[in-house]
């Protein structure tokens, strides 16, 4: 009977590490998530809302959400905090102009449901001549004065999905310090 409760449950209740992936539109959140999961680059259009794709790594399971980041889709990501172990950001390598909008939405890392969330940001766009470093973005972000999560910061280029690997490999390590 208990067995057999786990199991129903199991089909109700999805297992797996929770993770958003938030930033602004057009960062390059889905082109993120679809290299994670199909490890290839799907042409999106904006993302109205959200996808969400299970990516299991070395018997680990994440759940990945990647969330619209249009102006007016901003105010609803709250909906999705309960229960995320990581957020990720996507940081557009390319987008100075915009990039103290991007410092604004660490707000949310105050946020009750992400107290205890990892944060791990991708400075994207790494192939773009002229794009923010990492140095640049984690000056402009003030990364070193986040002292209540745990944080990396990681240069990637989405289309070919360089840096990815990196990104993850951090994630993963979180779980065997905890
Ligand atoms: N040059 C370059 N372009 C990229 C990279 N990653 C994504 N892009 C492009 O950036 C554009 C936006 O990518 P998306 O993944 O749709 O962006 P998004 O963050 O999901 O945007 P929203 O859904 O509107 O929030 C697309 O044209 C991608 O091909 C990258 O590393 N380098
Ligand atoms: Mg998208």
């Amino acid at each position: 009977m208990g067995i057999l409760f786990t199991r129903k449950w199991r089909l109700f209740y999805h297992q797996g590490h929770k993770v958003i992936i938030l930033g602004l539109d057009n960062a390059g959140k889905t082109t993120v998530l679809y290299q994670f999961s199909m490890n290839e680059v799907v042409h999106a259009s904006p993302t109205i809302g959200s996808n969400v794709e299970e990516i299991v790594i070395n018997h680990t399971c994440f759940l990945m959400w990647d969330i619209g980041g249009q102006e007016s889709l901003r105010s609803s990501w709250n909906t999705y905090y309960t229960n995320t172990e990581f957020v990720i950001v996507v940081v557009d390598g390319t987008d100075r102009e915009r990039i103290s909008v991007t410092r604004e939405l660490y707000k949310m890392l105050a946020h009750e449901d992400l107290r205890k969330a990892g944060l791990l940001i991708f400075a994207s766009k790494q192939d773009v001549k002229e794009c923010m470093t990492v140095a640049e973005i984690s000056q402009f972000l003030k990364l070193t004065s986040i002292k209540d999560h745990q944080w990396h910061i990681q240069a990637c280029y989405a289309l070919t999905g360089e840096g990815l690997c990196q990104g993850l490999e951090w994630m993963m390590s979180r779980f065997k310090i905890r």
